[in-house]
């Protein structure tokens, strides 16, 4: 018999990726969270959780190996923004690395450009408000956030956004970044880890079945 002509081809992909511990705090939970759904199916698609350095320059030459592979339909980056106590749904990445503190390799740049000759920012391409929306009805604080900041992860969405802007073979894929609050046992705000993995499900689910994003305020209840 001979096997149907898809029989081998890879299943769809979602790459799913978070950050090791930086700042002096021994858990990251985007990490956490990435770990949590890694090989999980969502919507036909297969979830590959992977670790980026919270190392300016080293995170985005992983992160262009793991869009090498084979071009997932979805990359969705997470990084912890402390202080935050909701999923941040990141709507825009600038062409700036301005960072507060020094990465884990010791480097702190200060007004330098991610991408020299790069345009100034990129939108997210996923549905923020769709995603948000579906979050919310699940029981899980989200909300839009219109800065990811200008460290190590809005340096990773910006990268992130480039590349899908300028590889043809990636051209289909969509991509942006989230931010997560702490978990409970690191401070105040945060959310339970169970709480953030179930976030991410529906938002995986929503960025995979929405094609056109919903039109209302960033700031609407619903
Ligand atoms: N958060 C940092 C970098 C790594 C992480 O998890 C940030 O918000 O830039």
């Amino acid at each position: 018999m001979v096997a149907a002509p898809h029989a081998f081809a890879p299943s769809p992909r979602v790459l799913l990726t978070g950050f090791d511990p930086f700042g002096g705090d021994p858990i990251n939970p985007s990490w956490r969270i990435a770990q949590a759904l890694h090989r999980r199916q969502i919507a036909g698609h297969h979830v590959q959780a992977a670790q980026l350095p919270t190392v300016f320059g080293d995170a985005l030459a992983r992160l262009h190996e793991l869009l090498q592979a084979h071009p997932p339909a979805l990359v969705i980056c997470l990084g912890l923004a402390a202080g935050r106590g909701a999923l941040s749904l990141e709507r825009i990445a600038i062409n700036v690395n301005d960072a507060r503190i020094a990465d884990n390799a010791g480097a702190q740049p200060i007004d330098t450009p991610v991408v020299p000759g790069g345009p100034a920012a990129y939108f997210s391409t996923l549905p923020i408000k769709a995603m948000r929306q579906a979050i919310l009805a699940a029981g899980i604080p989200a909300e839009v956030s219109q800065t990811a900041g200008t460290f190590v992860c809005n340096h990773v969405f910006y990268g992130l956004m480039h590349r899908l802007a300028s590889v043809r073979a990636l051209s289909r894929t969509r991509g942006g970044f989230i931010h997560v609050p702490l978990l409970p046992e690191q401070g105040a705000p945060s959310l339970p880890l169970e709480q953030m993995v179930e976030g991410m499900r529906v938002g995986i689910q929503t960025a995979l079945e929405v094609k056109q994003d919903v039109r209302v305020g960033a700031g609407a209840v619903h």
